[in-house]
């Protein structure tokens, strides 16, 4: 019998700490050994000329996700982790959510009846809080906690899902009790409420005035209003897809004080800018998020921010609708007024080799720093680390290999999820994943899916035990 079920030789290895040239040896879906001359192998992968780093981890997506006003989301588990994997990312973690008067123990289970049998990259589960309830706090939260269910998104707006400050601090209050991980979409919701009846007032409906009503002000208020929430109870908190500078310089106020805030970027906020919400007809709809992508200013500091170590995670924050169909951005058939246009942009699979590309490549980021944001630190932050987000012995062998040389253009048709559009249409990249392997199986070559439904298991998250943001200790 060979000692090693897959061989990976002659590839640059590359961690959130180092670049060397080594061998890879995996046996059980496992990294079981690193170095030269390794031995034999059932099957040997000739890296020469590629960068083998850890599968990415994209740890914030939106899946199946149930929605309330006619929504559909276009991914569920099959084609989302298909497009991950197509992409390089060999683990997700989506949402599940609580809806208000449920319970979120019914929410998970209804999550993983969703996800069962049909994922074919591993994938775990944030819960998003919207009814924190006495039994909520008290029973359910630590009991699902322990169970391996240990981070959670709160809202600080949209109707059916925002929290009041009260509310904030309970669920900060039980975090720090239990040891679990808070995830804030920080915009104030009565500034977006306000902004939004003075544009209908004025007609001003269309989708570039998404991008007015969803000021930078509003974020910028809620992020610093998180974190002194946070303060207050003395717990480590996470501010998601920051958009521009404005939350930045809270986020790095508050790591400047020694506070254990984190910060989370996405593509849009480097690729797009309120212009894109501003094409002809109703095409802006494509790009309408929240926070919205702002101008080329907050670009510049959003990528200051990601050099500098103000974000420790780039996520795609993928929330899937179609854009020609009346479950998605064309809500009921119409052309509707901004605030009815479902938020989200789909990036599972574009969001690494755009950083890859526009970072590594452009020499901004250097791939040390490329591995930390997408792969080694949401590992450490959401209690995954060491059995993802690196290359070490008795790590799973979840690699994924990039020819860093490559050159494509995006193009819808090329992607794997099964929304119809993506906003990167004609975006051309250097740096490509040419094979990703999840737990020592191939999961995609050369752009294409290799892996069954299925194959991707539900992994339970460890209590998150970060480090201090960069710049305060060692870790990040
Ligand atoms: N905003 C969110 O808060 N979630 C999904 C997508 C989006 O744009
Ligand atoms: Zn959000
Ligand atoms: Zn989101």
């Amino acid at each position: 019998m060979t000692r090693f079920d897959t061989l990976i030789t002659n590839g640059r290895l590359i961690t959130a700490a180092d670049s060397y040239d080594a061998d890879i040896g995996i046996k059980d879906g496992r990294i079981v050994a690193l170095g030269e001359d390794l031995g034999e192998a059932a099957e040997v992968i000739d890296a020469q000329g590629l960068w083998v780093m850890p599968g990415g981890i994209d740890a914030h997506c939106h899946l199946d996700q149930p929605l309330g006003d006619g929504a559909v989301m276009a991914d569920d588990f099959l084609t989302g982790t298909r497009s991950a994997a197509c992409g390089g990312t060999t683990t997700v973690i989506p949402f599940a959510v609580q809806q208000k008067g449920q319970s979120l123990r019914a929410a998970v289970e209804d999550y993983h009846r969703r996800s069962e049998g049909k994922a074919m990259v591993d994938y775990a589960f944030h819960m998003i809080v919207t009814d924190p309830t006495e039994s909520v706090l008290k029973e359910e939260l630590p009991a699902l906690i322990e169970e391996g269910y240990s981070s959670f998104k709160i809202y600080l707006t949209y109707d059916d899902l925002k929290l009041n400050d009260r509310e904030v601090l309970e669920v900060l209050a039980m975090a720090r009790r239990e040891g679990g991980m808070v995830m804030v979409h920080a915009e104030n919701a009565d500034c977006i409420a306000y902004l939004t009846e003075l544009l209908e007032s004025q007609g001003q409906t269309s989708p570039f005035y998404h991008g007015v009503a969803h000021s930078a002000i509003a974020e910028r208020e809620a992020t610093h209003r998180a974190i002194s929430l946070a303060e207050l109870i003395d717990v480590p908190l996470l501010i998601v897809h920051v958009s521009g500078p404005e939350a930045i310089e809270q986020i790095r106020w508050a790591q400047g004080r020694g506070l254990r805030v984190y910060g989370e970027t996405c593509p849009q906020y480097l690729m797009l800018t309120a212009s894109d919400l501003d094409q002809e007809g109703f095409e802006g709809a494509k790009c309408v998020c929240s926070p919205p992508p702002r101008d080329k200013a907050a670009q510049e500091a959003v990528w200051q921010a990601l050099e500098g170590g103000v974000f420790q995670v780039f996520s795609s924050d993928h929330a899937p609708f179609r854009y020609d169909d009346p479950q998605g951005k064309k809500l009921h058939g119409e052309e509707a007024g901004f605030h009815h246009i479902p938020n989200g942009i789909p990036g599972l699979e574009t969001r690494l080799s755009i950083l890859f590309s526009e970072g590594v490549v452009k020499q901004r980021i250097d791939p040390t720093r490329f591995v930390a944001l997408t792969a080694t630190n949401p590992a450490k932050i959401y209690g995954l680390y060491p059995r993802k987000g690196t290359i070490a012995i008795g790590s799973d062998a979840d690699l994924t290999l990039w020819d860093p040389r490559a050159r494509s253009t995006v193009r819808n048709v090329d992607l794997h999820h099964a929304v119809d559009y993506t906003p990167y249409e004609g975006l051309e990249l250097t740096g490509r994943p040419v094979l990703a392997l999840c737990r020592g199986a191939s999961v995609s070559r050369n752009g294409e899916p290799t892996a069954e439904p299925g194959h991707g298991q539900f992994l339970k998250c460890d209590k998150p035990q970060p480090a201090r943001p960069r710049g305060q200790a060692k870790g990040f």
